[in-house]
C-alpha cells in the first residue's frame, strides 16, 4: 500500500490503483466523460483532472497511478475552470436537441452539464451537420451527437474484435466512422449493439421500431401477439427505478396486456422447443458421424460474425432456428391451425434484448409460412418506451400470468438469457434422454459464471460430452482458432455475441459508466435468471406440457420432417 492525500484527507490505498478508484474508494467523486471501466481507460477526455502538488500540469484521474506521498486536489479553482473549458468546449459543437433525443434523461453528458452546473456557454462553436447513418436494420448512427469519447471504438475492436468502426482524421477534425465513410450496413458489423450500450449519448442507437407496433396494435384486422425473450424479465425493471436484478416477469406479462396485445406469449416455450431439437441433433450427429461440435445457432450477432469471418464453421451451426423464430413460426402454423385466424393476418412481436434480433428478422431464411417468422423485434428499451408512452404505472402493476394456450416453460428455457444457459439446458435433457433416468440435481456450475471460455467434461453413462462455451465475440474468436489449430476438441459448443449472453445484450436497459464501471451487470441479471430457474415447477424442457403437446398433436417427433420444415433452417456460406 502507499501514502496519499486527497483534499486533505489521508488515505492508505494499494499502490496499483489510479486516483480515481483511490478517490472513489474514499467516497470523492471525480467526474469523468470517456472513461468506462475495462473498455476505455484512455485519459482522452480529460474531464477527471485533478491537480497534483508538485506536478506542472493537471493529470487525468483515470489513468494516472497513485504513488508514496501523492498530495491530490480534486476542487482547486484550476481543475473546476479545465473541466468547466473541457465541457463547454464540447457542448459547443454538440447537437444539443435533448427533448427529442433517446437518451433524453439518460445521457451522461447532459448528467454531467448538471452537476457541473452550467448555465451558459462562453464558446461558440461550428455546429457539424453530418448525415445520419440509419441504413443499418438494427444500429442508427448520429455523427452530430458524438462526443468522441471512443467507447464505441474499443468495444468493437477489443472485446468484440470487430473493429469495424474507428477513429478517422479529416483534416483538422477528427471522427467516429466507418472506413470510407460507408455504412454500418456495409461493413461486417454483427449487429451486436454493444456500441449502443457503452454510448454515453444519443450517437448511438437501435432502429426505433415502435410505430410498426403502435399501427399493427390500432389495426382491428390483425391478431397482434407478443414474446418476451428470457433476459429482458430481469432488466425492464431498471427503465423504471427498479434496482439491477429485479425480476419483473409478472409485471410485464400485465403491461403488454395493457398495450393491446391479444396475447401474451414467453420465448421460453420455445427455447424448451430449441432444447429438444438441437439435442436430438446432438445426439444424432454423435450417432451418425455428422459436423462436429455442434455451435448454438441462437445468436444472430454471432452467425453474422461467423458467416464474415469463420465460414468453415457455418456447417457446425445447429440448424435449429432460434428460440423467437421459431415461436414465429409454430405460430403462424401450429396455432393459426389451431386457432383458425389466417397466417396473414398475424402479426408476431418479440421483445428482445437484442439489437441484432431486428436483423435476424429480415432474414429470408426465416419464413417457413410463406411469411416472415417474427413480424417485428422490439428492444427491452424499446418496450420500456411504449409502456411509458401507454402512462402504463409500470411499478405498481400486479403480477400477470402468460397466456394459454402456449404460456408454459420451464427453468431450463430462462436460464437461455445468461452465457452457457443454453448448454447447461441442453445437458439437463441430454442427460436424462441419453441414460433413460430423472436427474435431481440440475445444475452445471462448470459453465456457469462470466469466466470468456468455460469448458465442461459430461459424463452419461458411457458417453464422453466435451462442452465449451464463450460468450462475447473476442472469446469466439479465441474459442474458434483453438478449434482450427486443432488444439482444442469439442462435441458441443455455445457461443453467444454480448459479453455474458442476452443478459448484456445490446438492447437492454442502459447504465451510465458511473454504475457499469463498478458492478458486474451481468452477474447481477444473471442472479435474477438464475433465481427465476430455481422459483419454477418445471426445470427441463423434456418437462413441458405444451412442447410434448405440440409433438403429439403435430410435430411428431423431435427432428421429424415436419419440424424440420417448421423450426429449422440453414446459414450458406
Ligand atoms: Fe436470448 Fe434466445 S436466449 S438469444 O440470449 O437462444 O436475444 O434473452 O430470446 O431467440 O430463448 C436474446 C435472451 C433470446 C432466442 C431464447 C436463444
Ligand atoms: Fe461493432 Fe457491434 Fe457496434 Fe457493429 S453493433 S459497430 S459489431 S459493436
Amino acid at each position: 500500500t502507499v501514502n496519499i492525500t486527497i483534499d486533505g484527507k489521508k488515505l492508505q490505498v494499494e499502490k496499483d490503483m489510479t486516483i480515481l478508484e483511490a478517490a472513489r474508494r474514499a467516497n470523492i467523486k471525480i467526474p469523468t466523460l470517456c472513461f468506462l471501466k475495462d473498455i476505455n481507460e484512455i485519459g482522452a477526455c480529460r474531464m477527471c483532472v485533478v491537480e497534483i502538488k508538485g506536478a506542472r500540469a493537471l493529470q487525468a484521474a483515470c489513468v494516472y497511478p497513485v504513488a508514496e506521498g501523492l498530495e491530490i486536489y480534486t476542487q482547486s479553482p484550476n481543475v473546476r475552470e479545465a473541466r468547466r473549458v473541457t465541457l463547454e468546449l464540447i457542448l459547443s459543437n454538440h447537437d444539443k436537441k435533448c427533448l427529442t433525443c433517446v437518451r433524453n434523461r439518460n445521457c451522461e453528458l447532459q448528467t454531467l452539464s448538471e452537476e457541473l452546473n452550467i448555465s451558459q456557454l462562453r464558446f461558440e462553436g461550428q455546429s457539424t451537420n453530418l448525415p445520419l447513418d440509419n441504413f443499418s436494420p438494427s444500429i442508427v448512427r448520429d455523427p452530430n451527437k458524438c462526443i468522441l469519447c471512443r467507447r464505441c471504438v474499443s468495444v468493437c475492436k477489443d472485446v468484440q474484435t470487430v473493429s469495424v468502426i474507428s477513429a478517422t482524421e479529416r483534416g483538422f477534425k477528427s471522427a467516429i466512422s466507418c472506413a470510407f465513410d460507408k455504412s454500418l450496413a456495409d461493413v461486417p458489423c454483427t449487429m451486436c449493439g454493444q456500441c449502443i450500450s457503452v454510448c454515453p449519448v444519443g450517437a448511438l442507437r437501435e432502429k426505433d421500431d415502435t410505430d410498426r407496433v403502435w399501427e399493427a396494435l390500432a389495426n382491428p384486422d390483425l391478431h397482434v401477439v407478443v414474446q418476451t425473450a428470457p433476459a429482458v424479465r430481469v432488466a425492464l425493471g431498471e427503465e423504471f427505478g427498479l434496482p439491477i436484478g429485479s425480476r419483473v416477469t409478472g409485471k410485464m406479462v400485465s403491461a403488454l396486456s395493457r398495450l393491446g396485445f391479444a396475447k401474451v406469449f414467453d420465448t421460453d416455450t420455445a427455447a424448451d422447443l430449441t432444447i429438444m431439437e438441437e439435442g436430438t441433433e446432438l445426439l444424432n450427429r454423435l450417432k451418425n458421424g455428422g459436423r462436429l461440435p455442434v455451435i448454438t445457432s441462437c445468436s444472430p450477432g454471432w452467425i453474422k460474425f461467423c458467416e464474415h469471418n469463420y465460414p468453415e464453421f457455418l456447417d457446425n451451426l445447429s440448424s435449429c432456428k432460434s428460440p423467437h423464430e421459431m415461436f414465429g413460426a409454430v405460430l403462424k402454423s401450429y396455432y393459426a391451425e389451431k386457432t383458425g385466424i389466417e397466417p396473414s393476418k398475424l402479426f408476431v412481436v418479440s421483445i428482445m434484448p437484442c439489437t441484432a434480433k431486428k436483423f435476424e428478422a429480415q432474414r429470408p431464411e426465416l419464413s417457413a409460412s410463406g411469411f416472415a417468422d417474427v413480424d417485428v423485434v422490439l428492444t427491452t428499451r424499446e418496450l420500456a418506451k411504449m409502456i411509458k408512452e401507454a402512462g402504463i404505472d409500470f411499478n405498481n402493476l400486479e403480477d400477470g400470468r402468460f397466456d394459454d394456450p402456449m404460456g408454459e416453460a420451464t427453468g431450463a428455457a430462462v436460464i437461455f438469457g445468461a452465457t452457457g444457459g443454453v448448454m447447461e439446458a441442453a445437458l439437463r435433457t441430454v442427460a436424462e434422454i441419453v441414460s433413460g433416468k430423472s436427474f435431481d440435481n440440475v445444475k452445471y456450475e462448470a459453465v456457469r459464471g462470466i469466466e470468456g471460455i468455460k469448458e465442461a467434461t459430461v459424463e452419461i453413462g458411457d458417453m464422453r460430452l466435451k462442452a465449451a462455451v464463450a460468450h462475447g465475440l473476442g472469446n469466439a474468436r479465441k474459442l474458434l482458432d483453438s478449434i482450427k489449430a486443432g488444439e482444442a476438441k469439442y462435441d458441443f459448443v455455445e457461443i453467444m455475441a454480448c459479453p455474458g449472453g442476452c443478459v448484456n445484450g445490446g438492447g437492454q436497459p442502459i447504465q451510465p459508466s458511473s454504475v457499469r464501471s463498478w458492478t458486474d451487470l451481468r452477474s447481477e441479471r444473471a442472479k435474477a435468471i438464475y433465481e427465476e430457474d430455481e422459483s419454477l415447477t418445471f426445470r427441463k424442457s423434456h418437462d413441458n406440457p405444451i412442447v410434448k403437446e405440440m409433438y403429439e398433436k403435430y410435430f411428431g417427433e423431435p427432428g421429424s420432417h415436419k419440424a424440420h420444415k417448421v423450426l429449422h433452417t440453414h446459414y450458406a456460406p
